[in-house]
């Protein structure tokens, strides 16, 4: 296949792409299960895989998941990853991503200090983006001590952005966190979109075409959605999602 960053570029250029996450612990998600879920996703028209999660996350899961989703769909894995312990050759990159409003160094620049060695020998190829926690945050924001931009602070939101843009980012994600009882709201994303050149990221909280539809009405480039795909079974429902964040 081609490159993971012209795959998911070509894509974004002719309209608002859907990526579904995985959570590769085997206590949340067994192979086969991520297996399932892959052959319907890529029926409902979903363009590629994340895997990670903000705790269980091992070399081993996840390249056991990465493998499982790309046999079953066909469709590119992308390690979406949490700390630098976890890496396989068995994904189609990464998004080497910095938490831009965390506290901690080690989720900023200091654990891509420890995996980059790694990523380069496995020639593993790196998307950077920056990853900017909103209100509620959830447990990745707990986990990555991450101070979140308030739900309707669209000022640091686009601040963050920005800065992302002038570091040489190529990828903004505004995340709400998996599970978020809002996501973020379509003024932050269009206020973001407006701001930026790099394509933009939208996650958590997405569970339903109305949500999904809001986000890509407001500029969302990419919209991501996890709980829901891990949970609904429904070939329709998820259809239906997934259409509402593409617009098809
Ligand atoms: C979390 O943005 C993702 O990293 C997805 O969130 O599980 O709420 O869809 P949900």
């Amino acid at each position: 296949m081609t490159g993971l960053k012209e795959y998911l570029f070509e894509r974004m250029k002719k309209g608002t792409i859907h990526l579904s996450l995985l959570d590769p612990d085997p206590e949340k998600l067994s192979e086969d299960k991520a297996k399932e879920i892959a052959r319907r996703m890529k029926e409902a028209g979903s363009d590629a895989f994340m895997i990670g999660g903000s705790t269980g996350v091992t070399s081993e899961n996840l390249g056991a998941t990465a493998r499982a989703v790309k046999e079953a769909s066909g469709l590119p894995a992308i390690y979406f990853p949490s700390n630098p312990k976890a890496l396989t050759p068995e994904v189609d990159g990464m998004f080497f991503m910095s938490i831009l409003n965390s506290t901690n160094p080690l989720y900023i620049s200091h654990g891509h200090a420890m995996v980059a060695p790694y990523v380069a020998k496995l020639g593993i190829e790196a998307i950077p983006m920056a990853y900017i926690i909103i209100e509620p945050g959830m447990t990745v924001a707990k986990v990555t001590e991450t101070e979140c931009v308030k739900h309707d602070d669209v000022n640091t939101a686009v601040g963050y952005a920005l800065a992302a843009e002038m570091l040489g980012m190529q990828l903004v994600y505004l995340e709400a966190g998996s599970g978020a009882d809002r996501p973020v709201s379509p003024e932050m994303i269009a206020a973001v979109k407006k701001a930026i050149h790099v394509p933009l990221i939208i996650g958590g909280g997405i569970r339903t075409p109305e949500a999904a539809e809001a986000a890509r009405k407001a500029g969302a480039d990419a919209i991501v959605t996890g709980t829901f795909v891990e949970q609904c079974s429904d070939l329709n429902i998820l259809e239906k999602v997934v259409h509402a964040a593409k617009g098809i």
